[in-house]
């Protein structure tokens, strides 16, 4: 084999600076000569190269996956990698590359992929950087990858033949390794360490009925390995179960309106008891009973609440930390429990220290991310896990569960409006008009509320002391309504400007309203207070979850 080494030239990049989950673009910018290359050099340099070091690498199969895939094998080993480990058919989900991480001790990995944004070559496409704990690159780590990427003069790659990456087992790219291992057997064997698999299988076999949506993303061969071949739930129950390239040309978002056949199932006269759906990378996920659609903030709430009846959580939580514009539902449970509640700026990777530290077992956000310590991402199929181990414990339907939750509880009526593709310098107008007044807010009344607090989070790691600021602006009313106001920063086009909305109904109250209904005062004020209609031109959101 003639394999060689080259250092090419290149310029830097505009705009390589990872943002909520790892650099996000359009897939033909990723397609550029020399972009990939250029990113992929900066991660190795910023983390001190990869000379005999061990990455794990895998995406969500999205289109461009494969290729990108084989550009970062060959860089590797130009930069001397000892092994790279990567998922048959450059496949892993973004929790099952995690586990890969930590259980093979591995120094970091790259995941490629835009999540739950579409794909396709005029879609999305995504890369980021796990460090050695499984979870995302921290926020230094990200800012010395940007801080490379705007320096960056050349890159270091191999002239070699693709590897085969649809046979298992090792090959050698020079002195790398490349070794091509099953993405899904060490996840779902973790899995049957965590939940009581003999109540789960005793509960389908006695007739239980499930829908999993895999949206023709990654998760379904998990999927159907997990729940139909070691669980015994019926043949059939996962369905868009093979990942394909465009996800079948559909958003892998499971909520309400992209997995909308879902909800409409549940709604309807013939569903079954559960069902759930996860994303492009199978780190999401969306929890259904019949009739019943529970939000993210809830269900971080209820496993919170119930996780003992797993076997992996059984000695009990130690804390839950949830993201700030998650509702505040976690909190009742864990002041009930009298464990810690922390909360965090958006992004799965502000809980790796409190995982780390042991500070919190179980962690969640509203955009339909729920995980725990036993990797560091959020992670969709645990959670349907979950569910399913307390379904099964409880022996009741998920309405009931929910019912007895708000009863004990109180219920957080909870809603996201995002306004998406806003021109960038009117959504930075709006919040920085809203930054303007938030000395001014307090005593002021917005159709039935009065404000009580406004502030723009700041965070202050407990563990290391790193402080993120400006992290979001919270409106708190004195009837403990609350309002947050944030610009996205995982999409691609514009700026996508997020509303959380969110009112409590203590233990006592009428829970079973309608939501929407629920929220109208605090839809009205947060309408009034920032002039949504106005500075995004829009007289709705473009997108309610
Ligand atoms: C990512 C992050 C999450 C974050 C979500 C939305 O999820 O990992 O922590 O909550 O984006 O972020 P934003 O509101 O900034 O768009 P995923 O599933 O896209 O990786």
């Amino acid at each position: 084999m003639t394999d060689r080494i080259h250092t090419v030239p290149t310029e830097p990049f505009d705009g390589q600076k990872p943002g909520t989950s790892g650099l996000r673009k359009k897939t033909r910018v990723f397609m550029q000569p020399r972009y990939v290359e250029a990113f992929t050099q900066s991660i190795f340099d910023a983390i001190g190269g990869v000379a005999g070091k061990t990455l794990v690498l895998g995406g969500d199969g999205r289109y461009f996956n494969d290729r990108a895939a084989q550009v970062i094998l060959r860089m590797a080993a130009a930069n001397g990698a000892a092994r790279m480990i990567v998922g048959q058919g450059a496949l892993l989900s973004t929790p099952a590359a995690s586990n890969l991480i930590r259980r093979r001790g591995a120094d970091g990995g790259i995941i490629l992929s835009a999540s739950h944004n579409p794909g396709g070559e005029d879609e999305d496409f995504g890369m980021k950087f796990n460090g050695p704990n499984g979870g995302p690159a921290s926020e230094t780590v990200t800012d010395a990858i940007f801080e490379r990427t705007r320096t960056i003069r050349e890159y270091r790659i191999m002239d070699a033949q693709d590897v085969d990456l649809s046979r298992l087992g090792e090959v050698r790219l020079g002195d790398t390794v490349v070794e091509v291992v099953d993405p899904v057997a060490d996840y779902a064997d973790l899995m049957a360490q965590l939940f009581d698999f003999a109540a789960i299988r005793s509960m389908f076999a006695r007739g239980f009925a499930m829908r999993f949506d895999a949206m023709h993303a990654v998760t379904g061969p998990y999927a159907r390995e997990l729940l139909e071949n070691r669980l015994g739930a019926a043949p059939g129950t996962v369905v868009n179960a093979t990942p394909l390239p465009d996800f079948g040309g559909g958003h892998p978002d499971p909520n309400p309106v992209w997995a909308s056949d879902l909800v409409d199932l549940m709604m309807g006269p013939n569903a079954p008891d559960f069902a759930a759906a996860s994303d492009g990378d199978g780190d999401r996920n969306m929890i259904l009973g019949r009739g019943i659609y529970v939000t993210p903030s809830d269900s971080l709430a209820v496993l919170a609440a119930n996780a003992t009846h797993a076997p992996g959580y059984a000695r009990g939580l130690a804390g839950v930390a949830r993201s700030m514009p998650t509702s505040r539902a976690a909190d009742r449970v864990a002041a009930a429990l009298g464990i810690e509640a922390y909360e965090t700026p958006t992004g799965w990777k502000f809980f790796g220290n409190l995982l780390d530290a042991g500070r919190v077992t179980l962690c969640g956000e509203e955009s339909a991310g729920t995980g725990s310590d036993h990797v560091r991402e959020k992670d969709g199929l645990w959670a349907v896990l979950l569910w399913l181990n307390i379904l099964a414990a409880r022996d009741q339907p998920v309405d009931a569960i929910m019912t007895d939750h708000w009863a004990r509880f109180g219920r957080d009526f909870y809603s996201r409006h995002d306004y998406e593709a806003v021109p960038t310098e009117r959504a930075n107008a709006l919040i920085d008009r809203l930054r303007g007044m938030l000395e001014f807010l307090p005593g002021q009344k917005f159709g039935e509320l009065t404000v009580a607090q406004a502030d723009d989070f700041s965070y202050v790691d407990p563990v290391d002391g790193s402080v993120s600021q400006r992290q979001g602006i919270r409106v708190l009313f004195t009837d403990d309504s609350r309002v947050v106001f944030r610009l996205s920063g995982t999409g691609t086009e514009g700026a996508t400007l997020r509303v959380y909305l969110e009112r409590h109904a203590g233990p006592h109250a009428d829970h079973a309203q309608d939501p929407d209904q629920a929220l109208g005062p605090v839809i009205a004020a947060a309408e009034a207070v920032a002039q949504i209609r106005e500075h995004t031109g829009r007289d709705r959101p473009d997108v309610t979850t």
